[in-house]
């Protein structure tokens, strides 16, 4: 016999039920008896109150990618469920597992404009792997549980639960279901089939030129260890995405770094030169492949997913594996033949050498350099910080600057590029990360988008070291003004406020670094204190990120920062 539970109550058994820690939430009129009922359970889950639905989202996110677990965000129903729109939908193009709960208006209600109704279900129908509008308390747990199993299965996204008022309030005999999950239609393969194996193998192993492709996927499968078996083995280069950054250790000698849009040259190269490319959990955005007619036209492609919708659509590939990424290498491992490759590594080795991108390093600028405080940062936390980073220049120059060696090391919103991630989320991730720093680096821009939380910072004392790169500009957009809008900086110079007084103002201590030589003893001051602290950077204004394909070039084509040694650079 179970106990009698309201519907309120029985979210949140369900939840702790679920081994959910901590929930990101705003409440409102929808959810009161979720907050309500909450009192009950504060022991035992934490709840952390954003400054707006968004921040929560985003913090929820970060927690999923920090942790690996499924983030938890709450929203009441109308503007407080839409406000998580953007947030739902930068977890859903980075397959970041989410369970989102909001609350409805009653039951009857719906339909009629009801103060504070929106069609959620509707709205997040494209951008949630799954959602449900809960019609009555009897199905209320097993859709709480269906929701996870689906959240954090197969490829992993965002799963939303739109629960009516009249419904949290509710009674009914409750009892934890315990019987498995079994959705018709939702079973991922396993593993790859023999035939499938051999070919790949077949394919691999006659390669003269190969490149991995690496994911996302690899670190959401766990697949690191059998990523390196299979380059060590075969001796095949790995390029990453942005996603994929830290599933190989950036020191290894068979990273050969970042590809696409804003990778590094050497790997674009590689690409376009490969006989073959083993895509493993990654999915041809069109930031890593560039112009798609002439993307890697000498090579076999081999693409191995989780989700089969992935095979084939943008690229067609010779030969897709859809299943597990770890398994499938568990196969094909064992029968790669060990090669040294010394011509292809030649190759890749000249490229490395012509690359002059990283000499902005050792310029000597009368203004810092947002690659040169990023590469400090870099110096000062030993390269062990979790870095969250937010979109624009600065997310890529992070990428470039600051190199990881653990997965899961970098959190940024790489599918959808939503600026105003990185703060919520690294409050987020502090919640998990507690052997680390986490450090946001963010732009003037991006930072506006979500300031609100340096409130949430504070409250929580979430340890997290913000530093922005300011530059004046978003610069990002102010780059493509630049190179293809002739210098119309139309709308993009941006003012901002005083961020040391701004930080000061929230209570958390605030610093401004000009110079080079100020940045470690600032830095050391700052890891010093546990709990928030914002740094400003101020940083060149008309910096470039390179090398940059543009838009609709070849993989290849990319412009490369001008050689001139910089005393007279045009930037
Ligand atoms: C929510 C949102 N709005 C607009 C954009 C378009 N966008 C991409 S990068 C960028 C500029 C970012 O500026 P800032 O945060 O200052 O970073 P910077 O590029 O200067 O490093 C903009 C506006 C976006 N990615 N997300």
């Amino acid at each position: 016999m179970g106990e009698i539970k309201t519907g309120a109550e029985i979210v949140w058994e369900c939840l702790i039920r679920e081994g959910v820690k901590v929930v990101f939430g705003y409440p409102g009129g929808a959810t009161l008896p979720l907050y309500d009922a909450l009192t009950k359970y504060q022991d035992k889950i934490k709840h952390v109150l954003t400054r707006h639905e968004q921040g929560a989202t985003h913090a929820a996110d970060g927690y999923a990618r920090a942790s690996g677990k499924v983030g938890v965000a709450m929203a009441t129903s109308g503007p407080g469920a839409t406000n998580m729109v953007t947030g739902i939908a930068t977890a859903m193009m980075d397959s970041s597992p989410l369970v989102c709960i909001t609350g409805q208006v009653g039951t009857a209600a719906i339909g009629g404009d009801a103060f504070q109704e929106t069609d959620v279900t509707g709205v997040t129908l494209p951008i949630t792997k799954h959602n449900y509008l809960i019609g009555s308390i009897e199905e209320l747990a097993e859709s709480i549980r269906e929701a996870f199993f689906i959240a954090r299965t197969g490829r992993p996204g965002p799963v939303l639960i739109d629960i009516p008022k009249d419904i949290q309030n509710q009674t009914i005999e409750f009892e934890y279901p315990t019987e498995p999950i079994d959705l018709p239609g939702y079973h991922p393969p396993a593993k790859a089939s023999d035939e499938a194996v051999a070919a790949a193998l077949e394919m691999i192993n006659n390669a003269e030129r190969p490149v991995i492709l690496a994911g996302h996927g690899v670190m959401m499968s766990g697949a690191m260890k059998e990523l390196r078996e299979l380059a060590e083995k075969g001796s095949i280069p790995v390029t990453v995405t942005l996603l994929g950054i830290g599933c190989m250790p950036d020191s290894h000698p068979f990273n050969i770094g970042m590809m696409g849009h804003h990778g590094e040259a050497a790997p674009n190269q590689a690409i376009q030169e490969a006989d073959l490319l083993i895509a493993c959990g990654m999915r041809f955005d069109d930031r890593v492949t560039g112009n798609l007619k002439t993307y890697s036209p000498k090579s076999k492609k081999i693409h191995i997913d989780i989700d089969a919708s992935e095979i084939n659509k943008n690229i067609r590939v010779d030969l897709g594996i859809h299943a597990d990424l770890g398994a499938v290498l568990r196969q094909i491992n064992p029968g790669v033949t060990a090669r040294n490759r010394a011509e292809w590594w030649g190759k890749i080795k000249d490229w490395q050498e012509d690359s002059n991108e990283r000499d902005i390093l050792q310029a000597q600028t009368p203004v810092l350099m947002a690659a040169q405080a990023i590469r400090a940062i870099w110096e000062g936390t030993g390269g062990q910080a979790v870095v969250v980073s937010d979109v624009g220049q600065h997310q890529m120059l992070t990428a470039q600057y600051y190199d990881h060696e653990e997965p899961y090391t970098l959190l940024t919103s790489g599918g959808l590029g939503t600026m105003g991630f990185s703060l919520p989320a690294a409050i987020g991730a502090s919640f998990h990360v507690k052997d680390k720093e986490v450090w946001v680096i963010v732009g003037d821009g991006s930072i506006q988008m979500t300031i609100t939380e340096l409130a949430t910072a504070v409250q929580e004392n979430a340890n997290i070291k913000i530093a922005i790169m300011n530059n004046g500009y978003l610069g990002m957009v102010r780059q493509w003004q630049q190179l293809f809008y002739e210098a119309r900086y139309t709308e993009t110079p941006i003012f901002s406020p005083d961020y040391v007084k701004l930080a000061e103002a929230y209570g958390m201590p605030g610093y401004r670094i000009e110079k080079k030589e100020d940045i470690m003893p600032i830095m050391r001051q700052a890891q010093a204190h546990h709990g928030p602290v914002l740094i400003e950077f101020v940083v060149e204004q008309h910096d470039m990120v390179y090398p940059m394909v543009p838009a609709g070039a070849d993989l290849h084509q990319m412009l490369r920062r001008p050689h001139p040694r910089f005393e007279n650079m045009e930037i």
